[in-house]
């Protein structure tokens, strides 16, 4: 029985960084996620006689408003959702079930690193037909549905069984529930060497992955302690848990502490791991050995073509602008394409689908391939050990002679949370006028080379996105990005972004920190955080 209720256009449904995000309350509120939903359908020609696919990282509400979409796709006669079993599937999980099955697009439930729980965040994403985000062209128009909305359409019926295998029917609708990491394991099973891999394991390497109780444990599980023998119990917070046991399920130093003091005592494991919220973020750490996430993507670049998937080689790789250059030299050195794109993973869609470039990778601890569309945290820890068992060196061998080979970038991130929107716009405008003015002058010593606000042109389609973030180059190479978060839930979150080179072969064992003081001295003196916001540090530093 198809009920259309009624409603009227709800403010502030805009998409950000990575779809919709807000506290969980706001999503519970009535017809909160039934007007998002539905403006979702009207924005992508309805769902008629379509194919999506459903699921989210198991945060609290995950299973409520996994009802109500099954519901609404089968008012606006969706011939067919996929679910994952119990609503559960990662993020990349999700995008290869679309491309596999060829749905029309899939409903990705997630506030991905932000924590969950009745009181933290909920978030819901729409997927296209390849698999990846939309792109701004649908958010936009998502967004303007929201703005008009007068009516949504439900199916007024008992909900639907997602916790058992198989088929069974929402009105005229096809609900099919599936196992949510078979498909998965089978792609990561064609992509590396899990025979060399498992040999590894079994010669005495000790690895431990955290799943800090989001949706990637029983991955993780069934990939690394199943399919290749790693210890039972190196998988850490392997139940998913509807708030992530109380924490942050962001995998960096911060809030992976444990793993970081794991992986820096004595008698610590070869390999430490993490994933987020929704299964596609990765943190990398060796025996006494922090990979940032810039790091990561360019030895990974260097090193793909020993895995099984990658052997042809790399067409081009694609960063975040404020991502490290690490990458840059190598796709230099080797002879490949790399492409700066704004923050945002909808931003490597064009690229991955026109074989323009095979890896991706942000400094937000996001990394991945055209295996999916979408960041992949599993898959990035196993081309990690995949390359681990084709070397057989240490990470921090393989850091070493990296930086030996292409130079460091040494590079950090300072956060500054829930400021006073107010302030952090101003802040952000006033420097954004002044970029004109700041080649050739002063900044703590530093003299400025360039600065602009970052727009991107896509060399695919043309789309055109702008003020993506301010970027300033100084003379000797370093570098000071500023952005403004469009992921977080209150408030507003400053992103400094620092880079500073360093050729070798002195000067590559340094402390971060110290090696970005004077950038950090920079960034001071350009935009005055400090003054403006009153914070004398950064709340987070990775
Ligand atoms: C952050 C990261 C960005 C990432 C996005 C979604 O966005 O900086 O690199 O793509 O989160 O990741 P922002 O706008 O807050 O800087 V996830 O794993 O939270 O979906
Ligand atoms: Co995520």
């Amino acid at each position: 029985m198809i009920r259309t209720v009624p409603t009227a256009p709800i403010d502030g449904q805009k998409p950000g960084t990575s779809g919709l995000r807000k506290k969980t309350r706001v999503f519970m509120a009535p017809g909160y996620l039934e007007n998002f939903v539905q403006s979702i359908w009207n924005a992508i020609g309805g769902v008629s006689g379509k194919t999506l696919v459903l699921g989210g990282d198991g945060r609290f509400f995950n299973d409520r408003a996994a009802q109500v979409i099954a519901k609404m796709a089968a008012a606006s006669g969706a011939a067919r959702v996929i679910v994952g079993q119990n609503a559960l599937l990662s993020t990349p999980a999700a995008s290869n079930l679309i491309r596999l099955r060829g749905a029309d697009g899939g409903i990705i439930l997630s506030a991905s690193h932000n924590p969950g729980g009745e009181a933290e965040d909920f978030g819901v994403k729409y997927n296209g037909a390849n698999g990846g985000p939309a792109p701004e062209a649908i958010t936009e128009r998502i967004f303007a549905e929201t703005r008009a909305l007068q009516e949504y359409r439900i199916l007024d019926i008992a909900d639907c069984d997602l916790a058992t295998p198989g088929e069974a029917r929402l009105g005229d609708m096809v609900v099919e529930v599936v196992d949510p990491v078979a498909d998965y394991r089978a792609l990561m099973e064609k992509l590396f060497d899990f025979k060399a891999i498992r040999a590894l394991l079994e010669s005495g390497f000790q690895l431990r992955f955290d799943a800090m109780h989001a949706v990637t444990g029983p991955y993780a599980r069934a990939i690394l302690e199943g399919a290749l023998g790693a210890a039972p119990g190196s998988v850490v917070n392997a139940v998913p848990l509807p708030d992530f046991g109380g924490g942050h399920p962001d995998p960096n130093p911060v809030w992976a502490r444990d793993l970081m003091d794991t992986m820096f005592a004595a008698d610590a494991p070869d390999f430490g791991a993490a994933s987020d919220g929704d299964g596609d973020r990765n943190m990398i750490v060796g025996r006494g050995v922090y990979v940032t996430p810039s790091d990561s993507l360019a030895v990974l670049a260097a090193n793909a073509h020993l895995a099984p998937g990658y052997t042809r080689g790399l067409t081009g790789v694609a960063r975040s602008m404020p991502t490290s250059a690490a990458v840059d030299r190598v796709a230099a050195a080797r002879g490949f394409d790399c492409f700066a794109t704004p923050t945002g993973w909808k931003f490597f869609g064009n690229l991955l689908d026109a074989g323009r470039a095979t890896l991706c990778g942000e400094e937000s601890a996001g990394t991945g391939s055209d295996h999916v569309r979408e960041k992949d945290g599993l898959w990035a820890v196993l081309l990690w050990l995949n390359i681990l068992a084709a070397r057989r060196e240490s990470v921090a061998g393989i850091m070493a002679a990296h930086w030996a080979e292409f130079g460091r970038n040494y590079y950090s991130r300072h956060d500054y949370e829930a400021l006073d929107t107010a302030i952090a716009t101003a802040l952000m405008e006033d420097l954004r006028a002044r970029l004109p003015d700041l080649p050739g002058t002063d900044a703590a010593g530093l003299t400025v080379q360039s600065a602009e606000d970052f727009a991107y042109t896509d060399p695919v389609d043309g789309s055109v996105a702008r003020a993506q973030g301010l970027q300033i180059g100084f003379e000797g190479g370093a570098r000071l990005v500023l952005r403004l978060s469009g992921t977080g839930t209150e408030g507003a979150t400053l992103r400094v972004y620092l880079e500073r080179f360093a050729p070798g072969p002195d000067g590559l064992d340094d402390d971060p920190q110290a090696a970005l003081a004077p950038v950090i001295a920079a960034a001071e003196a350009l935009a005055g955080i400090a003054a403006r916001t009153g914070r004398t540090a950064p709340d987070v530093i990775t």
